[in-house]
């Protein structure tokens, strides 16, 4: 298997520490989408990040349709269970972690991708409110002992852990650890894993 992307990207991180979790062996290919593009077109013509190519050559994208993948493939994983209640939830709470990081990537694009005259204030600030009203969803779960982390972490705790670590390291006005208490401790919780640090953050 070869994981495309950087670990800069929250979403590839989370395959990454996903596979360093299960066992999975693969090959990771730290591809940028600022310098790489033609290259990571090989693997998705939509040029995104991350894929996952498998090792009969057939290509994956998007980390949710990855992941269920990869578990698929994994039959005596503990990350998510194949039905009910309790997958619905890990499935609800990743959900609400990578709607907030679509919205952190888009707010990090916009002042990018546009001369500076045409970076408009308000929808900035609507993807800060988006942003800040996920990490204050996870934070009322958290807060209900929802994410045990640590060796017990299941998909949701691994994916709020990465979603939480980037959005502090790169937006800390939205993701203030004084008001996240509870996603702060699940953070520092995971970070320590093998499988967390197998998969640091580049540069
Ligand atoms: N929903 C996607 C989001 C992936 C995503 O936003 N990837 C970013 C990097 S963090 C990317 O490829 N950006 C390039 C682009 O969308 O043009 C997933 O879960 O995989």
């Amino acid at each position: 298997m070869i994981l495309v992307g950087r670990y800069a990207s929250p979403f590839v991180r989370r395959v990454g520490v996903v596979l360093h979790t299960l066992g999975t062996p693969f090959e990771h290919k730290g591809l940028s989408t600022a310098t790489d593009l033609a290259a990571i077109k090989g693997y998705n013509p939509i040029a995104r990040v991350p894929a996952l190519m498998l090792d009969n050559g057939e290509n994956l994208m998007e980390s949710a349709a990855i992941l269920d993948a990869v578990l698929d493939m994994t039959p005596a994983q503990k990350l998510c269970p194949n039905t009910g209640t309790e997958r619905r939830h890990i499935l609800q709470h990743c959900a609400i972690m990578c709607s907030g990081l679509d919205k952190a990537i888009q707010y990090i694009y916009e002042p990018r991708r546009r001369p500076t005259e045409k970076v408009h204030q308000p929808v900035l600030d609507g993807l800060a409110e988006q942003i800040t009203a996920s990490l204050t969803m996870l934070e009322a779960l958290a807060a209900k002992n929802t994410f045990k982390g640590g060796t017990q972490a299941n998909l949701a705790d691994l994916t709020v852990a990465v979603g939480w670590f980037f959005l502090h390291k790169s937006m800390p006005q939205i993701a203030d650890a004084s008001k996240f208490a509870h996603l702060v401790a699940l953070s520092a919780r995971c970070e320590t894993l093998p499988a967390f640090q197998a998969c640091k953050l580049e540069g």
